[in-house]
C-alpha cells in the first residue's frame, strides 16, 4: 500500500500516516486514493441511482432532492428555472442512502477521522452532490465553516468521488493553506466569497479518482466549474463535528441509533485514557 489505510499506519495513528496529517495541518486538505475499493464504489453508485431515480421527470425541489437550475444560476437559491429531472443534490444523504450511510458510519472512516481529531467524533451534515454531464452548475468559493457560523465550528468535512473528478468534469479546486486565514465574510446569496477577496492565482485542481477521499478543513478555500463535459461527476459528502452539535430537529425522538433526545448524533467515543 502506497499511502496510508489499514496496516500502514504510524504508531499512535489509526488510519493515516504521520505525513498525511502533516500535509493536511499544511495544506488544510488531503487526498488519498484507493479509500473505498472498486466493489464499494459499485455498490453506493448503484444504491444513489436507486434513489435518485425517483426523482426522474421531477420538476420542483421536493424533500431532500434538489435540482440543477437552468443557465449558472447555482448562486441565487430563489431561480425560478429548474432542469426537470437532472438532479444537483441529495441532502442529508445518510437518511436517503443507505449505501451512503454504511460508507459514512464505517469503521475505517471513523478511524481516520479519530487521526484528525482530538475530541469524540459528531455527525453534522450529509449530501450527494451529482453536478452532471452537460450541464452541472458551478460551486463559487467558499469556506465550509460560512455555513455553520451558528454552532461552535470545528468541522471536518470528506468527499469521496464515485465517478473520476478531474478538471474536465468539474473537480474541486482548492487553495492549499487558506484555512489559516480565518473565517472570510462571505456574501448572502448562496454563501460566496468574490474573487476579489481571496488569491485565487494559488488555486489548484484536485482531481480525485473514483473511491478516493478528499478530506477538508472546514476553512479552506474551495470551488468548482460547471460541468460542461459529457461525463457526470458524483460525489458523496459528509460534515464530521469535533463538539456536539444537534443535527435536524426532525431526527431527534425518531430512534435513529446513536441519535440521542439532544439530538446529537455520537459516530464514535474515544478510548477513556487510563490514569
Ligand atoms: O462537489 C463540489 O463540487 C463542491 C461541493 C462543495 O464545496 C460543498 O458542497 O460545500
Amino acid at each position: 500500500m502506497a499511502d496510508g489505510g489499514p496496516g500502514a499506519h504510524d504508531p499512535g495513528m489509526k488510519y493515516l500516516t504521520q505525513a498525511q496529517l502533516d500535509r493536511f495541518n499544511q495544506d488544510g486538505y488531503l487526498v488519498i486514493d484507493g479509500f473505498l475499493d472498486p466493489a464499494e464504489v459499485t455498490r453506493v453508485e448503484a444504491d444513489i441511482a436507486r434513489v435518485a431515480a425517483s426523482a426522474i421527470g421531477m420538476e420542483r425541489n421536493r424533500g431532500a432532492f434538489s435540482l440543477e437550475k437552468v443557465g449558472d444560476e447555482s448562486f441565487n437559491a430563489e431561480a425560478p428555472a429548474k432542469r426537470p429531472g437532472m438532479l444537483r443534490k441529495i441532502q442529508n444523504a445518510v437518511m436517503e442512502v443507505p449505501e451512503v450511510r454504511n460508507t459514512f458510519t464505517s469503521e475505517k472512516i471513523l478511524d481516520c477521522m479519530e487521526d484528525l481529531m482530538e475530541s469524540d467524533i459528531y455527525y453534522h451534515s450529509s449530501k450527494v452532490m451529482f453536478k452532471p454531464a452537460g450541464g452541472g452548475a458551478p460551486k463559487p468559493w467558499h469556506q465550509d465553516a460560512a455555513y455553520w457560523t451558528q454552532y461552535a465550528s470545528n468541522q471536518i468535512t470528506v468527499w469521496i468521488a464515485i465517478h473520476d473528478a478531474k478538471a474536465e468534469n468539474g473537480c474541486v479546486w482548492a487553495i492549499p493553506g487558506s484555512h489559516k486565514l480565518g473565517l472570510i465574510p462571505h456574501g448572502e446569496i448562496e454563501l460566496q466569497v468574490q474573487d476579489a477577496q481571496i488569491d485565487a492565482s494559488q488555486a489548484i485542481p484536485v482531481p480525485v479518482k473514483p473511491g478516493g477521499l478528499l478530506i477538508f478543513h472546514s476553512l479552506v478555500l474551495h470551488m468548482s466549474h460547471k460541468n460542461t463535459s459529457n461525463q457526470d461527476r458524483w460525489a458523496i459528502i459528509c460534515d464530521y463535528d469535533c463538539l456536539p452539535n444537534p443535527v435536524l430537529d426532525e431526527w431527534k425522538g425518531r430512534g435513529i441509533d446513536g441519535i440521542d433526545e439532544r439530538g446529537v448524533w455520537t459516530l464514535r467515543k474515544r478510548a477513556a485514557v487510563p490514569v
